[in-house]
């Protein structure tokens, strides 16, 4: 079995490393470069820095904080958050990412993903996908903006979609689960996870060490994204990777 993944994630917000729960109430929790640069000492296979609000206000990643983040850190680094076309993946990679993320711009325009695939490689393009549960049973939708706009689209169907249009890898949002430490969501994940051949990374509610577990047994995730209690320095990475690799789980 390929080794699992531990990724931390930096929401970031007007500079500052922000956490809310579902997506709302977001508080500032500190310096991005700060917090990548623990995270690096502490063990993390890879980071994670979006801006969140990037899309919404319809502007591009504060570029100076990647290039921060970049700088401070030896392991890959994922970026998202207002990457609209192949040319903003290009700018990301060159300040200094290894993959880049695009959620609300793949929604909105699915050619965006093969032209960046085809131009970087299918390594470099993560598809994110933030789904919300349907009422009654009826499966997961997709929202883009930050959470703010329905799309009308299974998560399924647009998971699969994502994977044939060249997307490497998908990190798989739970808004339901977002902040809330009460566990990923389980079910989700398996759904994705056995829709799709291209790794999954599971986000949102992680809370425990055994959640993590969860996520990369029964859930098939390749890799583990967490913020809240990362942030809040509730557990280590050294702490869950030991735990995990108790549980039989391979990490590096
Ligand atoms: P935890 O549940 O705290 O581990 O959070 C994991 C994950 O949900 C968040 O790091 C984050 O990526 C959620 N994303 C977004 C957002 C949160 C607020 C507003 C927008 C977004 O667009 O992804």
């Amino acid at each position: 079995m390929l080794r699992k993944r531990i990724l931390p994630c930096l929401d970031v917000r007007d500079g500052k490393v922000v956490k809310g729960v579902n997506f709302v109430g977001l508080k500032e929790m500190g310096d991005p470069a700060a917090h990548a640069r623990f995270y690096n000492d502490e063990g993390a296979d890879e980071l994670v820095i979006l801006d969140i609000t990037a899309s919404h206000e319809k502007r591009k990643s504060l570029m100076h904080v990647i290039e921060a983040v970049a700088d401070s850190i030896f392991i890959p680094l994922t970026v998202g958050g207002g990457v609209r076309t192949a040319d903003d993946v290009r700018e990301m990679l060159n300040a200094g990412a290894d993959r880049v993320s695009l959620n609300t711009a793949a929604v909105k325009r699915p050619e965006v993903l093969t032209e960046s695939a085809e131009r970087f490689g299918t390594q470099c393009v993560v598809a994110a996908i933030d789904a919300r549960r349907r009422p009654g049973d009826a499966g997961w939708e997709v929202y883009i903006y930050g959470g703010r706009q329905p799309t009308g689209r299974d998560a399924l169907e647009w998971a699969k979609e994502v994977e044939q249009r060249g997307a490497g890898e998908i990190l798989l949002t739970s808004m339901d689960r977002d902040g809330t430490q009460i566990g990923y969501d389980i079910d989700l994940l398996h759904a994705v996870s056995t829709s799709v051949t291209i790794p999954v990374i599971a986000s949102g509610g992680a809370g425990v060490l055994q959640h993590f577990a969860d996520a990369l047994t029964t859930g098939g995730a390749s890799a583990v994204l967490a913020a809240s209690l990362f942030h809040a320095r509730e557990m280590s990475i050294a702490e869950l990777k030991s735990f995990l690799r108790n549980k039989g789980v391979p990490v590096r």
